[in-house]
């Protein structure tokens, strides 16, 4: 038959192949008090996947998937994408509105969601336009007119299922990114993208293997979290501990001791968040299972690598990726850590350094960071500009600033957009803004990232009150819960300086450099 590529699916190389290598009743997933082996996760992929069909799901059709680390994101994921469809996770701590964004933007035709989560959402479902079904995941029976019960339609389904006939080059999932300007970008990810990251990575940075047991405190539907927590682990045969809480240092400690790990990932902001438990409580943990640490997200303070050495005679392996590169592309080594630095380039991996005008920069000059690896994303969903911007042909353009010493390391000087990196997660600048100006007492405001004596980035707002307003620590809170109760949480400002007026130029552009310097 013409036109029909050879078949490749990511879930015959993570699942299938596994239990055809014989790791059947191997665990694959530590979660609360159960061990799910690969045949058993192999079944619900199944299952999930013959759910979907029976909903008349087709390939390429896309699945918005809200859902907290749990046994069953993984099930609709792989099942998602076994049957050529694609999936999307996304943050589970989002408002309405960001929901009915990602559902329309990405024409979503099945959504799978916790009922906690469907209740906030549910009153807009005429907004919807490319919805026809609700899969909500409820430990009570569900009983809403319109709604799929997703425990029942499961054990409903057949166990068996075999992989459409997808090639490495289709679509397989999709995560969201966001912008300095605009809205969330939808970053389309190739059936061999997770693959490639795995073997390039994983392998050979982590030296994954099949005693590995891997815990992430950073979730699932974060593009770190993914690998970390679900196709590192399964790549490699080994397991994964999955929590759905919010990973406080305590529920992180306590998970450690529990599950015995060896392999942690964090982002920096946790990293500092743990220190500063163990101090105040004097508690004492023990990390004895643990081989090594990840940190990503943002950069880790080099005296973060010091202190967690002299705590846990442990290294922590800072890295950097992104949703477009799906994982890590420059990363520290096993017994070779530069304490600031990201480290070098990773295996399979190429990047090099640009000026403004695209020359080579020589080492230590700073300047545009492009990368090249085959785990990049094919492109960014209908943003044809965009794409131009950032991907040109085998070479991606991170958005970050960078230099290169002489000994082949890398060190990050901050991002070339306005764009912050808070506890790991991107927050813009413009959308704190756009939602202090809602409030009744703001006339004019700047949200900067200031680095705190940690060398953490926080987000600050400086503002600017409407005649017969007056500053105050009320009005402070006020304006923090605010913008907490409008926008994703963790977007809100932690600190907020009254000022008279605000620097701009003479266009009246708002100098935010300025504003980070003061
Ligand atoms: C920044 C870092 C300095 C940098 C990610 C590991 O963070 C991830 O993906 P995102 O798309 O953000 C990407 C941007 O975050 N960044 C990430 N790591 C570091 N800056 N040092 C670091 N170690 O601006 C980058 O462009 O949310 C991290 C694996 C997969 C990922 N997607």
């Amino acid at each position: 038959v013409r036109g029909i590529a050879s078949k490749y699916n990511a879930a015959s190389f993570f699942i299938d192949k596994k239990i055809e290598d014989g790791l059947g009743q191997e665990i694959a997933i530590y979660y609360k008090d159960e061990k799910i082996t690969y045949k058993k996760l192999q079944e619900k992929i199944n299952q999930f996947g013959n759910v979907l069909l029976a909903l008349n799901v087709e390939m390429e059709q896309r699945i918005l998937i809200v859902c907290y680390d749990t046994p069953d994101f993984i099930a609709a994921f792989f099942g998602a994408i076994k049957i050529g469809a694609v999936p999307i996770p996304v943050n589970t701590n989002m408002q309405p509105h960001d929901y009915e964004y990602f559902l329309n933007n990405s024409r979503s035709k099945v959504l799978v969601i916790h009922q906690n989560i469907w209740n906030l959402i549910k009153d807009r479902r005429q907004n919807f336009v490319y919805l026809e079904h609700v899969v909500v995941i409820s430990d009570e029976p569900v009983n809403e007119p319109d709604t799929k019960d997703f425990y029942n339609w499961m054990q409903q389904a057949s166990t068996e299922l075999d992989c459409a006939h997808t090639s490495r080059e289709d679509a397989a999932f999709w995560l969201y990114s966001s912008g300095s300007t605009g809205s969330p970008k939808g970053v389309i990810h190739l059936q061999h993208d997770m693959q490639y990251a795995y073997e390039n990575y994983a392998k050979n940075i982590l030296k994954i293997n099949k005693n590995d047991i891997t815990f992430s405190a950073s979730k699932l539907f974060f593009a770190y979290g993914l690998g970390n927590g679900m196709y590192f682990p399964l790549g490699a045969g080994a397991s994964t501990v999955l929590v759905p809480e919010r990973p406080t240092p305590e529920v992180v400690f306590e998970t450690i001791e529990k599950y015995r790990p060896t392999i942690f990932f964090g982002v920096p902001t946790l990293y500092g968040a743990m220190f500063n438990y163990l101090e105040q409580t004097g508690k004492k943990y023990d990390l004895s299972s643990l081989r090594v640490c990840v940190s990503a997200g943002e950069a880790l303070p080099a005296a973060y690598v010091t202190k967690w050495k002299k705590l846990f005679n442990l290294d922590i392996l800072d890295g950097i990726g992104s949703t477009e590169v799906l994982h890590i592309y420059l990363s520290n080594q096993i017994g070779n850590v530069r304490e600031g630095s990201s480290g070098k380039v990773v295996p399979g991996y190429e990047a090099k350094i640009l000026d403004e005008n695209g020359s080579i920069l020589p080492d230590k000059e700073i300047g545009n960071l492009w990368i090249k690896g085959d785990s990049i994303a094919d492109r960014y969903w209908n943003l044809h500009e965009e794409n131009k911007k950032r991907f040109h042909g085998e070479w991606f353009h991170t958005g970050d600033r960078y230099y290169r010493d002489e000994d082949g390391y890398y060190w990050y000087c901050g991002r070339a957009d306005d764009m912050m990196k808070i506890g790991g997660i991107w927050v813009s600048p413009i959308e704190v803004e756009s939602s202090l100006l809602e409030h009744e007492s703001v006339l004019e405001t700047a949200v900067v990232g200031v680095t705190n004596e940690d060398g953490l980035v926080k987000t600050k707002a400086f503002v600017v009150l409407k005649e017969g307003f007056e500053p105050s620590l009320r009005l402070e809170n006020e304006l923090k819960n605010f913008v907490k109760s409008r926008l994703a949480s963790y977007k809100y400002p932690r600190i907020i300086e009254f000022v008279k007026e605000l620097p701009k130029t003479a266009t009246g552009k708002i100098q935010r450099f300025k504003l980070r310097q003061l």
